[in-house]
């Protein structure tokens, strides 16, 4: 495409973005979500802790609503174990963590607790107290005391959203806030994001009603937000984007094209059904491969994705750095 094809591409993004906020029905708890974020990086950036390095985790999948007052909807598969476990080797590896998940998909330090931890973890004692179940107790002390530490220390932030609206709005929140702090921040884009949705003001206000037929519905794209989060929300940010595909043999040129096309710094090449094995980290000048050990017992593929990132961030960083010193001439 020719500067003037892409000018004008650019232009038509611009007025899809515009709409997509426009329209999108306003973030119910937006005065909280912006008053924790100010805490924590108000909180992080005083004192010793002005140079730590903040990551954006984003987890879980969108949902796309197909009325207003929603009774149905369209969900993009995805557990959150990707982002639960990559945040907890973040923070052990010094990040904070800002973690942006989908409401009721896995947290962090939960990964050994049942499904239902309430039900299955407690009992009664017999003075009707409540205790761990003995099976349960070093689970949950681990995930206690780990939590508990994380979100006491201020380094765990946790904003959770359900629809593609909420997200894209609480992202564009977390990236501009993330502005002054350079190439310190990273963005690890986890998130199965909704490809289509129903723009709000074309949505059913009430229930569909099954009565009339075969429904026939008209979903429009969601505009790719990734090329403005690295033009224009957080242009110095470490920015990686995960791609997802069920058929291997177009994985890597799909990642290729989407690391080309969004300017990201890394993308993440995963398969659906080894997903939780292996991943191909894809950069402009090399694709790393990436295994869990499986002889070693709790070996998890994103202790190994993280030790790769945290490398290349800081890579990132110190160029960084240096260019602003040879161009100020410090
Ligand atoms: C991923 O590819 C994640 O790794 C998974 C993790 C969702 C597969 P789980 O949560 O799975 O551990 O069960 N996330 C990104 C998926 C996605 O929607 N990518 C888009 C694409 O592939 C780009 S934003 O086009």
């Amino acid at each position: 495409m020719d500067v003037h094809g892409q000018q004008k591409a650019q232009e038509a993004l611009d007025v899809e973005i515009k709409s997509f906020f426009d329209s999108a029905p306003p973030l119910r708890n937006i005065e909280n979500v912006s008053e924790d974020l100010k805490k924590f990086i108000e909180m992080n950036s005083s004192g010793t802790r002005s140079a730590r390095k903040v990551v954006c985790v984003t987890s879980g999948g969108t949902t796309v609503p197909l009325e207003q007052r929603c009774v149905r909807y369209i969900d993009n598969f995805s557990s959150g174990h990707r982002g639960a476990a990559s945040t907890e080797y973040f923070l052990k590896a010094g990040y904070l963590v800002i973690f942006l998940y989908r409401k009721g998909t896995c947290q962090p330090y939960c990964s050994l607790l049942p499904d239902y931890p309430f039900l299955e973890c407690f009992e009664f004692t017999h003075e009707s107290g409540i205790q761990v179940r003995q099976p349960y107790s070093e689970a949950v002390k681990w995930a206690i005391s780990e939590h508990h530490a994380a979100v006491a220390d201020g380094t765990l932030l946790k904003l959770p959203f359900t629809t593609i609206f909420e997200y894209l709005q609480i992202l564009h929140m977390v990236a501009t806030s993330l502005r002054s702090l350079g190439p310190n921040a990273l963005f690890y884009l986890a998130a199965a994001v909704s490809d289509f949705y129903v723009p709000w003001e074309s949505m059913a206000e009430h229930k569909i009603q099954s009565g009339s037929g075969p429904l026939d519905m008209r979903l429009v794209q969601v505009p790719k937000m990734l090329s403005v989060l690295r033009s224009e929300w957080a242009p110095t940010a470490y920015c990686i984007s995960f791609k997802l595909e069920t058929d291997v043999k177009i994985l890597l040129e799909k990642a290729n094209a989407a690391l080309k096309k969004y300017k990201m710094h890394m993308v993440i090449a995963n398969e659906l059904l080894t997903r939780k094995e292996e991943v191909t980290l894809v950069t402009d000048n090399e694709n790393i491969h990436v295994r869990r050990d499986p002889k070693q017992v709790g070996d998890e593929v994103e202790k190994h994705i993280i030790e790769h990132i945290v490398e290349k961030h800081s890579t990132y960083v110190d160029n960084l750095d240096q260019k602003v010193s040879r161009d100020t001439g410090s």
